[in-house]
């Protein structure tokens, strides 16, 4: 097993299904990583220790995910100077609270934001940072970008062909 390069960390084991989306993609690219549970609120003690180990233990980029009062993903930032990226975990009974805890950060620590529940472009965006110094993940990146590319280009000659009433109807 490879040496992990990112830390996927949430506040708790409910939020794995949103973060496990940005393991998924970790793993399509071949990045290594670990999952950890760190609660900023119910192990505050274990959210320090990992976030200000992180950096000597290999890490390069951090993901953190929480849901509610989300403080994790900010408090980590805030004990290591690696670059962490915040997924706010919202679910259908959640207001936006997550995402305006992680989005409001003080001048001097930094947090990228994602979307609510956007852990996949959390771990796209973690390989944007590796691929920097990593040229065969940057090429990986770069193919990756072209496919999108080039299935939006397909997309619209099909609908250009058929013409949009047809297209609609043959992918209901
Ligand atoms: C947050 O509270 C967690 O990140 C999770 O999104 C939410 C609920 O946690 P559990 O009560 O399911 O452990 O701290």
């Amino acid at each position: 097993m490879s040496q992990p390069v990112v830390g996927i960390i949430m506040g708790s084991d409910s939020d794995l299904d949103v973060m496990s989306e940005a393991a998924k993609v970790l793993d399509e690219f071949g990045v290594a990583y670990e999952v950890r549970v760190v609660s900023a609120h119910r192990t505050p003690d274990v959210m320090d220790e990992y976030a200000s180990t992180a950096a000597e233990r290999g890490l390069k980029v951090i993901i953190a995910g929480a849901g509610g009062s989300a403080h994790l993903p900010g408090m980590t930032a805030s004990h290591t100077v690696l670059p962490v990226i915040a997924v706010p975990v919202k679910r259908d009974h959640h207001g936006h609270e997550a995402f305006w805890s992680s989005i409001k950060m003080p001048p001097g620590i930094p947090l990228a934001t994602m979307p609510e529940n956007g852990a996949r472009n959390g771990a796209l965006l973690a390989i944007e940072i590796l691929a920097l110094s990593d040229h065969d993940l940057a090429e990986r990146y770069q193919s990756f970008r072209q496919n999108l590319h080039d299935s939006v280009v397909a997309t619209d000659a099909k609908i250009q062909q058929q013409g949009w009433e047809s297209y609609l109807q043959g992918s209901s």
